[in-house]
Order: C-alpha cells, then sequence, then structure tokens
C-alpha cells in the first residue's frame, strides 16, 4: 500500500515537472535535426501548453515541429527578436499543405496569429482561425530567409511578398515536398507560442517508467 501511494505521488510530481517545462529544444527534446518534409517533422510530446520552441537552423534547412492548436481564436507563434537570423515561419497541415505563411511581422521576425487575415492566396480575407480545427495537430516550420517551400511540380505553395503579408496557399498548390534557394546557416531561433500543446502526450508506459526510475532514485536515497 505505501509502494503504491509513493508511486502516486512520483508520478504526479512527474506531470507537474512536464507541465511546468512548456518547452520543446529541437536538440535536447528533439534529439536532433527537425526534419523538413511531413513525413520526418518532428513529434513534440508533453503534457499541457507548449509556449516556447527553440532550435538551430543549419545552411539550406528547414526545421518543422508536429504541435497541437487547441484554442484556434488564441493561436499565436511569433519568433522571439533573441533569434539570430531573418526568418519565415510556415503552417501545414499533418499531410504537407499549405496552411499560412509569413516572413516579417517584427522586423525580419516571423509571425503568425489566429486573428490575422489572410491577404494573398485561396483564402484571402479569412482569418488564420477559420483554417484550423480545436485539438488537431500542425506542422509548424522555421526556414531562413528565403528557402521557400514548393509542391511536387515546384510550384510555390504561397506567394514570396510581399514580406509583412499574411499569406494562405497559393491557387492549384500541392502538398510540400521540395525548398527552393540556399542560405547559408542562422543559427539560434525561438518561437513563443498561445493556444498550443505538445501533438503527442506520452504513454503511459513511458510515465510509470519514468516514476519507477525516479521510486528507484528515492530507495536508494533513503537507504544512506
Ligand atoms: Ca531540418
Ligand atoms: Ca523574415
Ligand atoms: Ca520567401
Amino acid at each position: 500500500m505505501r509502494h503504491t501511494l509513493l508511486l502516486s505521488s512520483i508520478l504526479a510530481t512527474a506531470l507537474v515537472v512536464s507541465v511546468n517545462a512548456q518547452t520543446w529544444d529541437e536538440m535536447t527534446n528533439g534529439g536532433g535535426d527537425a526534419g523538413d518534409l511531413a513525413a520526418t517533422a518532428q513529434m513534440t510530446i508533453g503534457v499541457g501548453p507548449l509556449t516556447t520552441l527553440t532550435g538551430d537552423n543549419a545552411a539550406s534547412d528547414a526545421d518543422l515541429f508536429l504541435i497541437k492548436v487547441v484554442d484556434p481564436a488564441l493561436f499565436a507563434a511569433l519568433v522571439d527578436t533573441n533569434t539570430a537570423f531573418d526568418t519565415q515561419m510556415w503552417l501545414f497541415d499533418m499531410n504537407g499543405n499549405g496552411i499560412a505563411h509569413n516572413d516579417d511581422r517584427t522586423s525580419l521576425f516571423s509571425g503568425l496569429l489566429g486573428s490575422d487575415v489572410f491577404t494573398t492566396g485561396v483564402n484571402t480575407g479569412q482569418t488564420v482561425a477559420s483554417r484550423l480545427m480545436a485539438g488537431e495537430c500542425y506542422i509548424l516550420g522555421i526556414t531562413r530567409y528565403n528557402r521557400d517551400p514548393r509542391d511536387a511540380a515546384n510550384v510555390r505553395i504561397f506567394a514570396d511578398s510581399p514580406f509583412s503579408g499574411i499569406h494562405s496557399p497559393a491557387q492549384g498548390a500541392g502538398a510540400l515536398n521540395n525548398w527552393l534557394n540556399t542560405p547559408a546557416a542562422g543559427g539560434f531561433y525561438q518561437v513563443t507560442m498561445r493556444g498550443v500543446e505538445y501533438c503527442q502526450v506520452p504513454e503511459p508506459a513511458s510515465m510509470i517508467a519514468l516514476g519507477a526510475g525516479l521510486a528507484g532514485v528515492a530507495l536508494r536515497r533513503r537507504k544512506k
């Protein structure tokens, strides 16, 4: 009985730690480069709100992450000004179909809000929120200017300008297939988000394994 209580409290502690972290780093949490295409997008795993995303932009890189939008109206993804380069931001569905793009929101840093109204493309005049469903996972991508996504026919998925525009997909554009242009490495980037959670909640088995690991630590400490 005491063991059950101990394990329960450890699991509760592990959950609280996960909720408080609220961050995802491409290397620390993801273990390496976030993929450049829909099939290799990096899964974010955790419990509760995901508020900060960090990573490293290599030469000719695109970093795609799977995130869950839980509140389309509140949705925000804003590149922080501590980022080292001229960013571009991309939002795709799970199959790589374009949803939204911005290049320069604040100075050269990108950002998208649920309340933004599209200024180009097939959804001109609609809000970004109207293209999102609560509880669905989407692909959020970061590239350095001017690495741009194209479909299998090498058609640009979004308009390239104006740079301040909120772009929806171009008429007839297909899903993400390749990236155009080859910028030098950009380095560190950070994105602050609202209305977003981790795409995947940890498996119960891994939570129990984590609890068991912590229990082992607790037992070893008690023996001293
Ligand atoms: Ca990448
Ligand atoms: Ca930019
Ligand atoms: Ca561009």
